[in-house]
């Protein structure tokens, strides 16, 4: 259900067609929440369904047209009434957790695998929100450039402070998890073989 709240947020930038959605969607909303074009389309459909979105075909290349989403008034109130709602907190599920709290099940050389793979992980995501985040401190991340064109100025500066303080958050998340990480390494090497 929060996708569409995420959809609404993107496209409070600017009006989208799918394609921008998708792009627009992964350089930004999905660093905090992610979900696969799969789920992003039909949930387009729904939304329009709804009357939370409306389309019109806009130009596309020389004879083609494309659907271009809006959000509506009543999408816009949506949007603001789940904003408002008390947050529905979600208990710790993640399974490189629930794995590392059982790594005596484990063989110590996959147990290695599995943390250079996630170490790896996190190592590039990390610089993706640090490269992300220093677009939102410039000013100049394309989502954010579009909503700052139609926001007064007071109004844009809010919009850029919470994006940055979002990543400020995923980033102090990600050196957690890559120290955590290397934690898991130095353990497996010290218990491995007792
Ligand atoms: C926005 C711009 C959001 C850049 C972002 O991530 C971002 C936005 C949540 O203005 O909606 O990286």
């Amino acid at each position: 259900m929060s996708l569409r709240y995420a959809l609404l947020a993107l496209l409070t930038a600017q009006p989208m067609t799918g394609y921008d959605i998708s792009k627009g969607f992964s350089g930004s909303v999905a660093h905090v929440w992610h979900a696969p074009d799969s789920q992003i389309y039909p949930e387009l459909n729904r939304m329009e369904r709804d009357g939370l979105l409306t389309s019109e075909q806009v130009p596309w290349g020389k004879r083609s047209t494309k659907k271009e989403y809006h959000v509506t008034e009543a999408g816009l109130t949506a949007f603001r009434a789940w904003m408002d709602e008390p947050l529905d907190i979600r208990r710790q599920r993640d399974p490189a957790y629930l794995k590392a709290a059982y790594l005596d099940w484990a063989q110590p050389e996959a147990a290695r695998e599995q943390l250079r793979k996630q170490r790896e992980y996190w190592r590039d995501h990390l610089a993706l929100l640090e490269g992300t985040r220093a677009m939102l401190l410039d000013r100049s991340h394309p989502t954010l450039v579009a909503r700052l064109s139609h926001l007064p100025e007071e109004q844009g500066e809010l919009a850029a402070r919470y994006r940055i303080h979002a990543y400020n958050g995923l980033i102090a998340h990600a050196k957690t998890e890559l120290a955590w990480i290397d934690d898991g390494l130095a353990l497996v090497d010290e218990l491995d073989g007792q």
